[in-house]
């Protein structure tokens, strides 16, 4: 690429690949499709951002006849950076739904991180990577956080630690990149990577400057905090982030109008400038609305992605839906189109609850629900669920069938149970299951992670449901983000303090300016937490 300012791409349409092409625009390049096995061959300089599952990946390469161009490509040393996905695909074979056949380029076996020693999988946020060896790409981020998300990884070995170049620690060494000549391949995602990220994608893209090596220090993986956005079209049309009162986002006045705190597109590249680890967007409003008639919320994430080099999850209405024409849509497609607007993950909501009722009446996986078609096709990383709970207090445990806990807090009748239940439909409707077991199912129908809302805590300032966080991220082996009811900074480090939660999401201190995010991050720094600064 020393001089090259087109790349080309190899983009097999499996997801969101505009985050990349937003990077690569960005940094002032152009991007060449592959359309054909020539056109690998033909390249100066190849990118290949593996998205979605190994099986399916390699099913598209063989069928379009470009996994020999690309082992051609690779071994004749040409530029080449893949991205997670398009790391794994260069080793043997992987377990995921396998075991799969790779491009055997690089000696071992990719497989699941081993959850049995307590880690959550997928590992998703920012950790830092240790560089082993000269990388050239990876000059200067030594000990700096990157993103990952994945649940599959492979290990450093006799046979394969010529081609390491850094490794990262969670709960085991996993190799995080890889390098032989002028071949590279990272396992986190450099476009999602915010100024590191850029740096590394600018380095491969100005061809190599110097690099030094590290040694290896294990690392953790940073606590998240998470800006979101609750969007929603106002009763003038126009698409506005407002946020709620337990849920209720209209002003207590005369008009009774959405309360209006500002422009997605404009408050997502605040957000990111401030150093927020993600945002989401959700669509509060797409339970009613079918999300593929609301072009405004695609626009935003379009536009949102062309700025923001942080992972976006979008969330609002992912559900089967059928038009006033009688044309049928699939969740799938609906995700699809997300995916293809910019998002990195999508939330799915009330779907994820009569998903969850149906497989706790039956014990049946029936494969068809929203949650685990996602999940199959663009793995589970790629898949969050929220939740609604609210907060109902009994007098005794047994009163109920679902999960009773100790409150920390006793009711307003002096009750000292309270279990929590799932809403739907914005927490209009209450339904018979509670958070706690709906976690669990939701987790083995192939949930990546959990966004927990609290719809009692939501907008209140008082700081998060501790007692609710608990119980959930002590519940799952997936990551768990806490949300609802931050007010001060210290709320956050109360949460991963005293709860198992990977992320913490924030509305409407952030709208509202009240406390910045370099405040938080600052704050949980000092309070001994590992934050990405
Ligand atoms: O059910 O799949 O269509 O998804 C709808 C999505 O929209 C769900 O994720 C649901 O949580 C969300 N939603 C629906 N109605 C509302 C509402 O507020 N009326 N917002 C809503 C949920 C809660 C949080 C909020 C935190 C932090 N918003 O995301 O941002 O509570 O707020 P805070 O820091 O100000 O306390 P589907």
């Amino acid at each position: 690429c020393r001089a090259a300012s087109t790349v080309t791409l190899l983009d097999y349409g499996a997801g969101n690949v505009r985050s990349l092409r937003n990077a690569i625009h960005h940094l002032g390049f152009d991007i060449k499709d592959v359309k054909t096995p020539e056109d690998i061959l033909s390249a100066d300089c190849l990118l290949f951002p593996g998205v979605g599952a190994f099986a399916q990946a390699m099913e598209v390469l063989n069928q379009n006849r470009m996994t020999e161009a690309l082992c051609t490509y690779i071994e004749k040393d040409r530029p080449f950076l893949g991205i997670c996905l398009g790391l794994q695909l260069l080793f043997e074979s992987s377990q995921e739904n396998g075991p799969i056949k790779g491009l055997g380029l690089v000696p071992g076996v990719v497989e699941r991180f081993d959850s049995s020693g307590g880690i959550r999988v997928p590992h998703i946020g920012w950790n830092a990577v240790n560089i082993c060896k000269e990388s050239a790409i990876l000059d200067e981020i030594e000990g700096r956080h990157v993103y990952f998300v994945h649940s599959y990884r492979a290990l450093p070995s006799e046979a394969n630690k010529e081609w390491i170049s850094s490794t990262c620690n969670y709960g085991e060494n996993f190799i995080s990149s890889i390098r032989r000549g002028n071949v590279h391949a990272v396992q986190f995602h450099p476009e999602k990577s915010g100024d590191v990220g850029l740096s590394i994608l600018r380095r491969f893209l100005n061809s190599y400057g110097s690099s030094r090596s590290g040694n290896g220090n294990a690392s953790k993986l940073a606590k998240r905090v998470i800006a979101c956005l609750d969007v929603r079209t106002n009763d003038k049309g126009d698409l506005v982030v407002t946020k709620g009162d337990q849920y209720d986002v209209r002003e207590h006045t005369k008009e009774n109008e959405v309360r209006n705190l500002g422009k997605p597109v404009d408050l997502a590249g605040q957000y990111y400038k401030d150093g927020a680890d993600e945002i989401s967007f959700l669509n509060i409003t797409g339970f009613r609305d079918f999300p593929l008639g609301d072009l405004p919320m695609l626009q935003v994430l379009r536009k949102a992605s062309e700025n923001v080099f942080v992972p976006l999850t979008v969330g609002g209405g992912i559900r089967d839906f059928t038009d006033g024409n009688g044309r049928h849509y699939s969740s799938l497609e609906v995700a699809s189109e997300y995916f293809r607007s910019g998002a990195d993950k999508v939330s799915i909501g009330s779907d994820a609850v009569y998903a969850a009722e149906e497989y706790l009446k039956t014990g049946v996986k029936t494969g068809k629900s929203s949650l685990e078609q996602i999940s199959r096709v663009y793995g589970n990383q790629a898949v969050v669920v929220s939740i609604d709970p609210r907060r109902i207090y009994v007098r005794n445990p047994d009163d109920v069938q679902f999960m009773v806990i100790t409150t920390s807090t006793p009711g307003p009748n002096g009750e000292e149970y309270a279990w929590y239940q799932c809403t739907v439909n914005g927490g209009r409707e209450g339904r018979p299951i509670g958070a706690y077991e709906f976690a669990k199912a939701v987790e083995e129908l192939g949930a990546g992670e959990i966004l927990l809302n609290c719809i009692d805590c939501d907008g209140q300032g008082k700081g998060f449901d501790i007692d609710l966080i608990k119980l959930i991220s002590d519940c799952v082996t997936i990551p768990v983000i806490a949300s609802s009811g931050a007010g001060a900074v210290e709320h956050f480090s109360e949460v991963f303090e005293k709860t198992n939660a990977s992320a913490a999401l924030a509305a409407g201190i952030f709208h509202r300016k009240e406390v910045p995010i370099p405040s938080v991050k600052e704050h949980l720094f000092r309070e001994g937490v590992e934050v990405r600064l």
